[in-house]
């Protein structure tokens, strides 16, 4: 299935992140617990803990990081809309909640997505959500597509303050996802990559437009 998204390289904060990314065995020494934030500078502690990922075998990981030219709270208020992601997903076509309200843990969202991707659905459940942190997760229960078990965390902060006083932000988000059979490690998180990319690029231009 590859598609036109699938092999666009580039070079992002990503893999800046992996080359210095920690890696702990786990006591089951197939898993391994990957901190997808070490090496980065001013990162939060609940930050770095929220993007410490445990990862099997089969499964790949990466993070993409996007600064916003606006408050926390200007982005947190789009983001954390999980019943609405095509507020700034521009590949999510339509939503529904499928089970719970949409704010609380173990809430199931249906989303379908535009033509033109391997894929016309997905099942996803939030897994955190929260206010307070700005933290929110959530993993991918089913679908039609070849992202199993997905699962993201992203976290808004506070950058530190600039000369100019004006806010900024930084959105960190980070995945981790099964290779599915025929493809590779660099395949996966490169399609996945591409897409996370785009969503908070996204997400940035509507934070930063004015009221
Ligand atoms: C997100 C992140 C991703 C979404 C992927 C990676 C997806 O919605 C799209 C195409 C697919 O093939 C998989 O935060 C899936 O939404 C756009 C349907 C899951």
């Amino acid at each position: 299935m590859p598609t036109s998204i699938q092999f666009q390289r580039s070079s992002t904060v990503a893999e800046a992140a992996n080359a210095t990314v920690s890696i702990h065995h786990h006591h089951n020494k197939q898993l391994q617990k990957v901190s997808l934030t070490r090496g980065m500078a001013d990162v939060p502690e609940h930050v770095e803990l929220s993007h410490t990922h445990v990862v099997g075998p089969s499964q790949c990981f990466s993070v993409v990081v996007q600064d916003v030219e606006a408050p926390a709270s200007a982005v947190w208020s789009i983001l954390s809309r999980f019943e609405h992601p095509q507020a700034y997903k521009h590949f999510v076509k339509s939503c529904h909640v499928a089970v719970g309200d949409g704010r609380e843990v173990g809430s199931v969202r249906e989303v379908r997505v535009v033509s033109g991707l391997p894929a016309a659905f997905s099942l996803e459940r939030l897994e955190i959500m929260d206010d307070d942190r700005h933290v929110i997760s959530f993993c991918v229960v089913g679908g039609d597509h070849r992202l199993k078990n997905y699962r993201s965390v992203t976290t808004v902060h506070e950058s530190s303050s600039s000369s100019d006083d004006k806010k900024r932000t930084r959105v960190v988000e980070s995945y981790v996802v099964d290779v599915p059979a025929g493809n590779d490690k660099e395949e996966t998180c490169s399609f996945a990559d591409t897409i996370v990319r785009c969503n908070l690029q996204s997400l940035a231009k509507l934070a930063e437009k004015p009221a």
